[in-house]
């Protein structure tokens, strides 16, 4: 008796007898709700453009296609699989002088030589501008449509010198230049992260205006030299000696582990920059972090750039990248964090450490894609896309 009593007891619930404890929940008040109807507020007159653009340069489709808006020839978005690499298939500006004309600009930099371990950055930005195609301009969370909201124009790649890092330098440093003085934001893909002391100087040299930096890493890449010259564990020591780029606006996010050189420490401590660990953003909740290294890098700043070395994820996720560390970011809560930071306005953006050769089904390269687009969706979203060119107070012209 007792026992046919407990096995009632425990008896599952059938399907028509199953409660469900949600009785006050609104679907309508769901974030993906809101999303589906914020999406009826984005026009499309510049998608609808892109489609007639295709049917005047690539041909009225053939008979038996029953879309008429299908070209012969393949051009803008569609199909994701065809086209010409732009990064998100951008329009393609051939003549630099012409980028001005754009909100934002990518500027690809295939640079390796200040690798110290695996090379091969100097595919990055091939590998981010090939996975971008898989990418819709539309983001449905955030409810932005870039292509509606924003112009974009991919600029090529800088000209670098493989066996030269001071003359890769300087081409890197006159490009982004050219590029932030036009007005355009800097979108730069690397690259391996020693391109960071040559493009913060790119912003730098246009402006009499303080700048901050958001770094995150798993590594502190502040020390003076490695291997002797100025590799890519070094662009902060070299980028906060710029006199409007002062070492107390550096905030470094995400630093640990078994690869950070003692030199680079010993740096942090002399410069007095900022540093949380992994342990410091788990701790604080990304919320608080994001706000944290808010505070600290626009602390009497007017300006902030943003250098997102690909590792600080957990190297389970970027397998394609120069130093693999475990115990990084977690996706979401990188993205979030990214999210954030870019929502006060950028002066620039650099993702770098992708490297395709070593990379598994394009993932490091689509998670490089993802923080580009992750931050033009927060600038847009926030109303924050072009609020950089208040400090351009020293244009260069070439
Ligand atoms: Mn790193």
């Amino acid at each position: 008796m007792f026992r046919q009593m407990k096995s009632t007891a425990h008896r599952r619930a059938t399907r028509d007898e199953r409660r469900f404890h949600h009785p006050d929940f609104d679907k309508m008040q769901a974030r993906g709700w809101k999303a589906a109807e914020a999406e009826a507020k984005i026009g499309d007159g510049r998608w609808k453009a892109e489609l007639e653009r295709g049917l005047k340069n690539g041909l009225t489709g053939a008979d038996s296609i029953g879309d008429r808006t299908i070209p012969t020839f393949a051009r803008g978005e569609l199909p994701h699989f065809a086209g010409i690499n732009t990064f998100m298939k951008a329009p393609y500006v051939e003549n630099v002088r012409e980028v001005g004309n754009y909100d934002a600009a990518i500027i690809g930099v295939p640079f390796d030589g200040g690798t110290t371990y695996r090379p091969g950055t100097r595919f990055g930005p091939q590998g981010m501008r090939r996975i971008s195609a898989l990418y819709t301009p539309y983001n449905y969370e955030l409810g932005v449509d870039l292509r509606e909201q924003m112009t974009l124009c991919d600029a090529g790649d800088v000209f670098t010198i493989p066996a030269n890092l001071e003359k890769s330098f300087d081409q890197i440093s006159r490009a982004v230049a050219h590029v932030f003085s036009s007005g355009a934001m800097p979108l730069i893909l690397g690259g391996d992260h020693s391109i960071g002391f040559p493009t913060v100087r790119g912003v730098a040299q246009c402006t009499s205006k303080r700048i901050g930096i958001i770094h995150f890493d798993r590594h502190a890449d502040i020390q003076e030299k490695d291997l002797d010259e100025r590799m890519h564990t070094t662009p902060w020591f070299h980028a906060t000696n710029l006199p409007n780029v002062p070492a107390v606006n550096l905030v470094q996010v995400g630093i640990g582990g078994w690869q950070v050189p003692r030199e680079a420490v010993a740096q942090i401590r002399a410069r007095n920059t900022n540093v949380l660990t992994m342990r410091d953003v788990e701790e604080l909740g990304i919320d608080k972090t994001a706000e944290i290294a808010l505070d600290l890098a626009w602390k009497g700043a007017d300006a902030v750039y943003m250098s997102f070395d690909i590792d600080c994820v957990d190297c389970g996720f970027v397998p394609g990248t120069g130093w693999p560390e475990p115990g990084g970011f977690l996706p979401r809560e990188i993205l979030r964090l990214v999210g954030k930071v870019a929502a006060e306005g950028l002066c620039g953006l650099e993702v770098v450490e992708v490297s395709p050769p070593y990379d598994t089904s394009d993932i490091t390269s689509l998670f490089g894609v993802r923080v580009v687009v992750d931050v033009l969706g927060a600038l847009v979203a926030h109303g924050k896309l072009g609020a950089h060119k208040k400090i351009i107070d020293k244009p260069v012209t070439f």
